[in-house]
């Protein structure tokens, strides 16, 4: 891995996807198609691109019958038990709805309601996690979220990966539809035949997925649009190089694109740290990946102090942040940007990938600047409340009145006239 001694400031190569001019055209093609054909559009694309021929878009009791069955029984388990603690941590994001009174008989309040339908969308391939399933769906179930559909790729045999399956079923989910692509994002914002709209999008997916939610940003929601996965570990020589090592590893098998990162003051952990993921590399299945992900984004940077070594990481706001140092958690205060932090050297990052309870969509490429990870609040939607009591009215109408005018609308001045008036 790169190793670099860092002085000033970091020179961050961060780009926003935004795809081809030619890649957006085909987006916006395969939208159009679905809006105007419905589930023959979506089945003609599912055939063009997954090379599929599908009888039926919705998955079949017998599909989930053999997702079962080809899953290990303690791994339900598993997944029973990494629920449970997702739905426990979200329990505790949930708001309520509030009001109050005033002396003058004013009531305000704010009501939360939950969103009526959300889709989500699960990439194909090697990156349909059934951990994502549990981390989209659970604070959406949390949140009172009464519909809630999954989109994802079929594969070759026209079904979909038993983990997905399983999770969703766990969960309860019933509509589970075999398609993928800019065509499913174009079913959930504009609806089918067979899938009727959704609300709001959530799920990460190749650039063609990105765009479609981009182009249907407006007709409905969206969560996100999620970069590559990225770690950052903070650590002194109290770590232990070979953790750190599996750590950063652990993130870049994710994606060629992924970034893993070590920032310490000790030069001496950054050898022994680089010539150790040099050593795990060897054995991983996923070497290719993991190899190119850090020769193009791995890094290894080198502070002064600590204190310098917690500004390069505010600089960075990674997705995932390790602090394994002599006290990680006196740390805490001096760290402001980052999705997730793990504090320990107990707390590698799978763990919270898959199990302790917080969820693992977080914000990637630095945007963790000025954004969060997902929550419950993403699924509610707030309406304030205003009840205004004739006493009020009449204390505070003239400054209403006065208000108006300084914008020159005077039927909102006499909207409140009105009221004055007919009381005397
Ligand atoms: N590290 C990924 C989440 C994940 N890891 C899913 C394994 N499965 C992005 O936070
Ligand atoms: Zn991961």
């Amino acid at each position: 891995m790169r190793i670099e001694r860092v002085t000033g400031q970091l020179s961050l190569r961060r780009t926003i996807e935004t795809g081809t001019e030619e890649q957006r055209r085909a987006v916006r093609q395969i939208i159009d198609d679905v809006r105007k054909h419905g589930d023959a559009a979506l089945k003609t694309y599912t055939e063009k691109f997954d090379q599929v021929t599908l009888d039926s878009l919705r998955v079949t009791e017998a599909e989930m019958k053999a997702a079962y069955e080809a899953m290990a029984e303690d791994l339900l388990c598993f997944i029973r038990e990494a629920a449970a603690n997702i739905r426990d941590y979200h329990a505790r994001q949930k708001r309520e709805s509030w009001m109050m009174t005033k002396e003058d008989g004013t009531i305000l309040g704010q009501k939360l309601t939950p969103l009526d339908a959300v889709g989500l969308y699960v990439p194909g391939g090697t990156a349909a996690y059934p951990s994502s399933v549990l981390m989209n769906v659970i604070p959406a179930q949390v949140a009172g979220v009464k519909r809630i559909v999954i989109v994802s790729p079929p594969n070759k045999h026209g079904t979909l990966p038993a983990g997905v399956l399983v999770a969703a079923n766990e969960l309860g989910v019933k509509e589970i539809y075999k398609v993928g692509g800019a065509q499913a994002i174009a079913a959930l914002a504009y609806g089918t035949e067979t899938i009727q709209p959704v609300d709001k999008i959530f799920g990460p997916g190749n650039i063609y997925v990105a765009l479609a939610k981009r182009e249907v940003f407006g007709q409905v929601a969206i969560d996100m649009i999620a970069g590559p996965s990225e770690i950052v570990v903070l650590a002194d020589e109290t770590a232990k190089a070979n953790e750190v090592a599996a750590d950063l590893l652990s993130q870049a098998e994710h994606d060629e694109r992924a970034s893993s990162i070590l920032v310490t003051p000790s030069m001496k952990f950054a050898l022994e740290v680089a010539s150790e993921v040099e050593k795990q590399l060897e054995t991983l299945p996923r070497k290719e990946i993991a190899a190119a992900s850090l020769e193009q984004y791995g890094a290894i940077y080198v502070t002064e102090t600590l204190e310098e070594a917690v500004e390069v990481v505010n600089e960075l706001a990674p997705e995932h942040l390790e602090v394994i140092t002599a006290e990680p958690t006196s740390l805490l205060g001096q760290i402001r940007h980052a999705g997730a932090i793990f504090l320990g050297r107990f707390s590698s990052e799978p763990v919270g990938d898959y199990f302790a309870g917080p969820n693992h969509v977080l914000p990637t490429n630095g945007t963790a600047r000025f954004s969060s990870g997902l929550s419950v609040d993403e699924f509610v939607k707030k309406s304030s409340i205003i009840l205004y009591s004739e006493q009020a009215l009449q204390e505070h109408g003239t400054k209403i009145t006065a208000l108006a005018r300084l914008e020159g609308l005077e039927a909102h001045a006499r909207a409140v006239e009105e009221r004055l008036k007919s009381r005397t």
